[in-house]
């Protein structure tokens, strides 16, 4: 069930003031009223990051607010990640995940990677910064169904084909699907690297990860 934007106000408030005691508090109080992890997600943590971002872009915000909203969203999670993990059975596949590398963006990757574990999928979070080497040594160690790639610099937009390349040279490409997103990436980029699919967001990437593993 949708949760009304309105409950979860104080929570996304919080998290854009990058203000970790009330962020975590909200997020508790949110949970005992019966708000689903994902939703708090989806409605809370999500609009909000959207927002700092917004403020960063228009001049209101610099780097110090962005790094307290980062953190109060981690702590977050801190909570909300045994919830995510009890609330499936059996895993519906595995997916790894990373920012790719010279790129140290990972807000947006790690709420897709909670909305993903709230959607029934296992992750793997390879973190940010990750070379093509380490994608395909984390596909090799156990059986993978998804590699997602995540990417918010227009300059390293060009890691996600390189990475792309280097699963068609090690020749794991057939084994595995590959879905992308980030905020400059765009369908019709991913298209043109070869990637399965593209998510324009986190809880878009569930529905697509789900269509991914159906094909
Ligand atoms: Co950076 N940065 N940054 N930054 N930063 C941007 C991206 C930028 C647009 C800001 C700007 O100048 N207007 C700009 C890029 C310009 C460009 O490429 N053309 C930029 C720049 C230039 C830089 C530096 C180069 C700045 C410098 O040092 N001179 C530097 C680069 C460092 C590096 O990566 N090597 C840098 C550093 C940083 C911080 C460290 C300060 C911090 C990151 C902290 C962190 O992530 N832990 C930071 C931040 C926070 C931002 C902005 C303000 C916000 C990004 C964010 O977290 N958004 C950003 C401006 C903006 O986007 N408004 C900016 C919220 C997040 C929820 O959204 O990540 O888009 P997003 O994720 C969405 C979707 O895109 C999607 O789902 C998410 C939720 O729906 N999604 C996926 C993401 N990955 C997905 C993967 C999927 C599917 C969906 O499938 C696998």
């Amino acid at each position: 069930m949708a949760i009304p934007m309105q409950d979860l106000s104080a929570l996304r408030q919080a998290v854009i003031e990058g203000d970790v005691p009330a962020s975590v508090s909200a997020a508790h109080t949110a949970l005992e009223k019966g708000v689903q992890p994902v939703d708090l997600i989806s409605q809370g943590i999500s609009p909000a990051m959207a927002e700092v971002g917004k403020l960063f872009e228009e001049g209101e915000y610099f780097v110090p607010e962005l790094l307290m909203a980062a953190r109060a969203t981690k702590e977050i999670f801190v909570i909300l990640r045994p919830l995510l993990a009890q609330a499936g059975s059996k895993p519906m596949a595995h997916v790894v995940l990373g920012t790719v590398q010279g790129d140290l963006h990972d807000i947006g990757k790690n709420l897709v990677a909670a909305m993903l574990e709230g959607g029934g999928f296992e992750v793997t979070d390879l973190g940010v910064d990750v070379t093509p080497e380490t994608f395909i040594a984390a596909v090799k160690k156990r059986p993978v169904q998804i590699v997602g790639l995540s990417a918010l610099l227009t300059t390293t937009m060009p890691a996600m084909k390189t990475t792309i390349e280097a699963f068609r040279a090690a020749g794991i490409q057939g084994q595995i699907k590959i879905m992308v997103g980030g905020a400059p990436v765009t369908s019709k980029y991913a298209e043109s690297i070869g990637a399965d699919g593209y998510s324009e967001t986190a809880a878009a990437s569930v529905d697509l990860a789900r269509r991914l593993l159906e094909a």
